[in-house]
């Protein structure tokens, strides 16, 4: 037993400097790169991550510049507005958290125009199953929209916000999610 104690005292101090010092500069780098990812990509456009959850709602990680949030939703706070300035890029990062089938459980981001009706909108995008729940005959009510992002996928459009200034809704077009509360508002100005 005594033999073998220097031993493994200088494994045991091995492993404490290793851990100490080494976690210490990777959790710093890690952080600084997820910092990095969130608030802008590589092309300098603002983009803004939203999670779809289950609970069909919009939700962000958190309070950051030009966006406004509500409730807690769990690990998450509710995403209830954007702000923008006239003819501002944008990028919408929008992932899907559900172990739901996507038959059951998909998201996307639907930027509709200022005067548009998001009611008779949703009505007929849940009869637009074939066309990924965006009715065909609505285009020209939409300024910017997403692919359905299942659980697990990632989907993301980017968009010049318009010139004239006011809110404009978005919504998840997937049956039932917007009279479920999943939508929010674009303010320019
Ligand atoms: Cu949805």
């Amino acid at each position: 037993m005594t033999r073998f104690a220097p031993y493994l005292f200088s494994l045991m101090l091995l492993f404490v400097t290793a851990c100490g010092g080494g976690s210490d500069d990777q959790q710093q780098t890690e952080t600084q790169e997820s910092q990095t990812t969130a608030q802008q990509a590589d092309d300098g456009v603002r983009t803004i991550e939203i999670v779809g959850i289950d609970r069909m709602k919009f939700v962000v990680e958190g309070d950051e510049d030009g966006i406004s949030t509500g409730d807690t939703m769990g690990d998450y706070v509710l995403l209830e507005s954007i702000t923008a300035e006239p003819g501002e890029e944008i990028r919408i990062r929008l992932t899907t958290e559900s172990t739901l089938p996507a038959s059951a459980m998909a998201h996307n981001f639907v930027l509709l125009v200022m005067d548009a009706d998001a009611t008779a909108f949703a009505n007929a995008a849940a009869r637009a199953k074939d066309n990924e729940y965006i009715p065909a005959d609505m285009e020209d009510q939409i300024i910017a929209h997403t692919d359905m992002a299942a659980g697990g996928e990632t989907v993301e459009v980017t968009f010049t916000a318009p010139e004239e200034a006011g809110d404009y809704e978005f919504i998840c077009s997937f049956p039932g999610h917007y009279s479920g509360g999943m939508a929010g508002t674009l303010t320019v100005e």
